[in-house]
């Protein structure tokens, strides 16, 4: 039986078709599209119509390329922003996109209401300008909410148009900062505290609920599953997690590095370790830190290509891993979130150290700040949960990079596993297969599936003195016949 999954990340989009069956699951890209923002004249916009038609175009694609028929398609997306409905139903405008820097009013207008502690304390997100709370905000002073009936995040909205129901997935709600993960329901009391229209807010549905029925092209009359809609829910399903405390780094435009949970953590410790309480399938929590990831160098490369100088990044890596004393900097901060000069931005955090001029040294220094970046989290993370984690489970486009592999692996002290490379899609599939009674299972269950379909690399945090023990040991016993036996 095959599966469509929908995944759309921050700058492409892809449809792929899925077969699962016998215990493993195999992947095919049928169509893949931008989905990048456009600045405009009115801020930086996303073309959800042109993005939805590319949709259909891969469902399309997906449907003449099965060879079985297809019980279900998922969606999912990254997290935080959200498209507008008017009373008829109708799209109000593009929606922005959350690098868009009216987040910035938005979160003063929120902070004026209610400070960030207490926010924390009740919806547990991490403070980042770019959460749907202060969007929604801004739009509610601009004066843009006032004509809306309806708000509905991407994927969803998405899942609107092809099946005429609005619903609210969990996961990628509680990204909105107005959800409660302690009754997993609207937070009401923040949205009535913000003054925002309670009406505009859809039913909440769990991943591994039927949405409705597709009635338009392709797929019409198969069915649309709910799965952990935001993208990073999907791939922590499919991160080959073996034990409570082992950490998850959905590495892609950012890296979300974290551990899945039973219960929030909603204390002080969390909020000043800036660790957010996303949602996660099969009511788990994710536990997680956003970091910078892939964009700052996706930005940089950009930057070098309008130049006149490009670079490719497979060539930068091999050339990053002979450069020594890379300065760092935080990989967290948030001079790295808007479109723009990233060269600039990151040598201004370095202090303008000249040697940034050479894109090696550069590449090094983002690798090794990510590094940092992540060693720090675990660090947090450990104090905070109590639970030490065996592995980083590495997963996303980012497990190619092995030079941040190495350096992950290294500076945490923690053993790293990279792949799959999909998991995003895998983990949507995989969710949806469940559903519709392919497989059966729990997270566990989902995730051993992954780990007899998918290749796995292994980077161990100190291979040097690791091959020596190893050597040492197989002279010691390698000839001793009951050893070789
Ligand atoms: C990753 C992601 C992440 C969010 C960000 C907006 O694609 O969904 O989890 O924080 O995009």
């Amino acid at each position: 039986m095959a599966v469509i999954a929908v995944d759309l990340g921050a700058t492409s989009g892809r449809v792929v078709l899925a077969t699962v069956a016998d215990g493993s699951v195999a992947l095919t890209e049928v169509h893949r599209f931008s989905t990048a923002a456009r600045q405009t004249d009115d801020g930086l916009r996303l073309d959800i119509e042109g993005v939805f038609a590319e949709v259909q175009r891969g469902i399309t694609a997906a449907v003449e390329a099965a060879e079985t028929p297809v019980t279900s398609v998922g969606i999912d997306c990254w997290a935080v922003d959200y498209g507008l409905l008017d009373a008829d139903g109708a799209l109000l405008d593009e929606p922005y996109n959350y690098r868009d820097p009216r987040t910035a009013a938005g979160l003063a207008a929120v902070r004026e209401r209610i400070g960030h502690e207490e926010l924390y304390a009740r919806v547990g997100i991490q403070d980042n300008a770019i959460n749907t709370i202060n969007q929604l905000m801004h739009d509610a002073t601009s004066g843009r909410l006032a004509r809306a009936a309806r708000f509905l995040m991407l994927p969803d909205l998405i899942g609107y148009w092809l099946t005429g129901r609005a619903v609210a997935e969990r996961t990628n709600a509680s990204s909105t900062s107005l959800l409660s993960p302690v009754t997993r329901d609207w937070d009401w009391d923040v949205i009535d505290r913000l003054g925002l229209p309670r009406g505009v807010f859809p039913e909440l549905v769990d991943p591994g609920e039927v949405v409705g029925t597709i009635t338009v092209g392709a797929a019409a009359g198969v069915p649309l599953v709910a799965v952990g809609s935001h993208d990073t829910a999907s791939a922590v399903v499919a991160a080959p997690l073996l034990r409570t405390g082992d950490v998850y780094l959905s590495s892609g435009t950012w890296s979300l590095i974290g551990m899945e949970l039973d219960a929030p953590v909603l204390t002080e410790a969390a909020s000043a370790a800036n660790l957010t309480n996303e949602g996660g399938v099969d009511g788990t929590v994710r536990l997680l830190k956003n970091v910078m990831g892939m964009w700052i160098l996706s930005e940089a490369l950009r930057t070098w290509e309008a130049d006149g100088a490009p670079e490719e990044l497979t060539d930068l890596i091999a050339r990053a891993a002979h450069v020594s004393d890379a300065p760092r900097f935080d990989a967290t901060s948030p001079a790295l979130l808007a479109p723009g000069d990233m060269p600039a931005r990151v040598k201004s955090l370095v202090g303008g150290d000249p040697r940034l001029d050479d894109p090696a040294m550069f590449t090094r220094s983002v690798l090794e700040s990510l590094a940092d970046a992540y060693r720090d989290t675990v660090d947090e993370l450990v104090a905070i949960t109590g639970h030490r984690p065996g592995r980083i489970a590495v997963v996303g486009g980012g497990c190619l990079n092995w030079l941040l592999c190495r350096l992950t692996a290294e500076r945490t002290g923690v053993a790293v596993t990279a792949g799959p490379v999909e998991a995003t899609a895998i983990g949507n599939v995989l969710v949806q297969a469940r559903a519709t009674g392919l497989i059966t299972g729990t997270l566990d269950d989902l995730r051993r599936i992954v780990m007899n379909s998918f290749p796995l690399t292994h980077y161990l945090p100190r291979p040097t003195e690791e091959l020596a023990v190893i050597t040492a040991l197989s002279n010691e016993f390698g000839a001793d016949p009951a050893f070789t036996r």
